[in-house]
């Protein structure tokens, strides 16, 4: 991501792996939030693909539904990176993310480049139908995209291959149920905790992260699930936990996905503006994703050292 980049933003507008409803509406409050403008205002090539339609009947519920949803989300993500396109994904549930990797996935056995993902989330979304305290799909998707069983009917492709649980990068966790918690433990999955950002910051765990990355050439798929961040900053979420992002530390993070030049896609997830307060978790959102895209205060990019950069 240096320069001008054409992107497809992808509407996603489902609810249908949560039980608190108002998700569904996300793709349309980002959008009056001004995400299409703002990009273009960066100097982006942005076409708008309007909201993607699932693939079986409209009426489904549960699985089936999330596999519909999967199932066109994937198809639509890779034909978007196909054609060169960095695609956007608005949510809609964090259950959508199945789709979007999938279709990552299949581009990156295309291209032969290792796909990454980066999951800013309060939770760790790793949760098996054994393990969910809940039974929420959007607790689930990790498990189910690293191949943990009882899952595979969410996928297009029930044969697919799985992603590398030591490529996936847990940012934010402070809530995680004890079945996940054995799960992620035991797969070796990336975890940087609230604990450890109070402890040493932001910087020093993306850097280690998006290194790797690039020493491996590899596409990196961010996936920000908007609980991340504070519910103070951003109340417009149905799971919310006290302790999150604020918006320094979420702006950093966004500009050095910038400069690292890695990210390959993108999901911005979970919004519910039902619990929003006057738009303002919407307008967040938009100011983080174009610092993402490149909005930046002044023409440097963070220091290669995280340290005081010389005069
Ligand atoms: B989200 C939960 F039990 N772990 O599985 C569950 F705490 O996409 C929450 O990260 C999942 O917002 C949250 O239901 C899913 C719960
Ligand atoms: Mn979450
Ligand atoms: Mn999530
Ligand atoms: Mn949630």
């Amino acid at each position: 991501m240096d320069g001008p980049e054409r992107i497809a933003i992808l509407g996603v507008p489902t609810e249908v792996g949560t039980s608190e409803p108002g998700s569904v509406m996300g793709p349309a409050a980002l959008r009056t939030a001004g995400l299409v403008r703002t990009l273009r205002d960066l100097g982006h090539a942005v076409a708008d693909h309007g909201d993607v339609v699932p693939d079986g009947p409209a009426d489904a519920v549960g699985r089936p539904a999330v596999a519909a949803w999967t199932r066109a989300l994937a198809r639509r993500v890779e034909a978007a990176l196909y054609a060169g396109d960095l695609p956007v994904v608005l949510g809609g549930d964090h259950s959508l993310s199945l789709g979007t990797v999938e279709g990552a996935m299949r581009h990156c056995a295309r291209t032969g480049r290792p796909l990454f993902v980066l999951w800013l989330d309060a939770h760790a979304d790793f949760n098996t139908p054994e393990t969910s305290p809940s039974g929420n799909l959007h607790g689930m998707p990790l498990a189910a995209l690293c191949g943990e069983p009882g899952l595979s009917d969410l996928f297009a492709d029930p044969g697919r291959p799985a992603l590398d649980p030591t490529r996936v990068h847990l940012f934010g966790l402070r809530s995680i149920d004890a079945g996940e918690r054995a799960l992620v433990a035991a797969r070796n999955v990336e975890v940087t905790d609230m604990r450890h950002i109070d402890e040493f910051g932001v910087v020093a765990p993306l850097r280690r992260s998006l290194e790797r990355v690039a020493a491996a050439s590899g596409h990196l798929h961010v996936s920000f699930d908007i609980d991340f961040l504070d519910p103070g900053l951003a109340p417009a979420v149905g799971t919310t936990v006290p302790g999150g992002a604020t918006f320094r530390e979420a702006h950093l993070i966004m500009e050095m996905l910038h400069d690292s030049g890695l990210v390959g896609s993108l999901d911005v997830v979970e919004l519910n503006p039902f619990l929003d307060e006057r738009g303002r978790s919407a307008r967040v959102l938009v100011e983080l994703v174009a610092s993402l895209f490149g909005r930046r205060i002044l023409d440097r990019p963070t220091p290669p050292i995280a340290a005081v950069p010389a005069p």
